[in-house]
């Protein structure tokens, strides 16, 4: 098999996530440093454009949001599952987590170490991303509220944890866990623990799981250019396992379409559709750089359009 190549930046809690994924399976990875303001341009060929980190690539196949990048792993190393109590559970608690926690967790953050961000972040983040202002200063009016964010939803971690033991759906570790974790991860790594665990009352059996969660640790890791990761994905073949008979969602295999997230960085792919089931889609692009490469995006969280219906939707 080719080398799995993660491409990511250390202070990016959804590549936390992966990361930790890595390490559960116990998988041997290629990391690829990107920066954290774009542009990105050898990422950009190699995903079409998709705006956001972490993307894993294994060969010419590009797997974009980390929802379709846990799908990957788990084809790679079934064992131990990802999904120890089926993709539902796991994947509704990770949408809602990934969703409700994002605003709160970065006006905490903010709040703490708003004032080492560069202002080229700043500007990158409300310009081209989120479209609100991350500074310190613009979030500083709603922190009260973030933190009573945070501290409610942690709580509901506590009474899962309660219920469940060791993890949030049962006694072993699910994608929940991982996702979960990221964004008190994120708080804690720069505001240090003490400070998060007391401002948003982490429960004794929050602080027990996080301590489970980090012990293991992100698997066997060495690095790799960006230039190496391009060479590879050229001197790949697509996966002839992702071949589809057709789209359950009715768009012909062939067609010019558009995949763009349905919440923030709104920077459509534009590909040429190779296959799709009810959970993933996969898209062929093309770029001197990379050859032909197949991105695959969720379908949860992703609008895929053929390309004149894409169009008068945003007209
Ligand atoms: N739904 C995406 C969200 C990923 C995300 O928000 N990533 C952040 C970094 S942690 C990002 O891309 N920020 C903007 C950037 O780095 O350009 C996923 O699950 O992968």
């Amino acid at each position: 098999m080719s080398d799995i190549i993660l491409h990511h930046y250390d202070l990016s809690p959804f590549s936390e996530k992966i990361r930790l994924a890595l390490g559960y399976k116990g998988l041997a990875w290629k990391s690829v440093k990107v920066e954290a303001v774009p542009p990105r341009p050898l990422l950009d060929a190699l995903t079409g454009g998709y705006r956001r980190v972490p993307v894993l690539q294994v060969g010419a196949d590009v797997y974009c949001d980390t929802e379709v990048i846990f799908r990957a792993i788990e084809r790679i190393r079934p064992e131990p599952s990802l999904y120890p109590e089926g993709e539902g559970v796991s994947k509704a608690l990770s949408l809602w987590w990934d969703r409700a926690t994002w605003k709160p967790a970065i006006g905490v953050l903010v709040a703490h170490i708003g004032e080492h961000l560069p202002e080229a972040f700043l500007k990158d983040r409300k310009d081209h991303y989120l479209g609100y202002d991350i500074s310190k200063d613009a979030m500083a009016p709603m922190l009260p509220a973030y933190v009573q964010q945070m501290t409610a939803l942690a709580e509901w971690l506590d009474s899962m944890l309660c219920r469940t033991g060791a993890y949030l759906t049962g006694d072993a570790l699910s994608a929940a866990d991982l996702t979960c974790y990221h964004s008190l991860w994120l708080l804690r790594a720069n505001a240090g623990a003490e400070a998060i665990d007391a401002q948003l009352g982490l429960s004794p059996a929050v602080i027990a799981w996080m301590d489970r969660i980090a012990a293991i640790g992100h698997g066997t890791v060495s690095d790799m250019s960006p230039e190496d990761a391009v060479a590879a994905a050229k001197a790949a073949t697509p996966d002839p396992a992702f071949a589809a008979a057709a789209d359950p969602s009715g768009i012909e295999l062939g067609t010019a379409v558009t995949v763009t997230p349905d919440d923030n960085a709104r920077v459509p792919v534009s590909g040429t559709l190779v296959s799709a089931d009810t959970q993933e889609v996969v898209v062929a692009v093309d770029a001197p750089e990379t050859g032909t490469v197949h991105v695959h995006f969720p379908r949860v969280g992703f609008e895929t359009l053929p390309v004149e219906t894409a169009a008068q939707s945003a007209a």
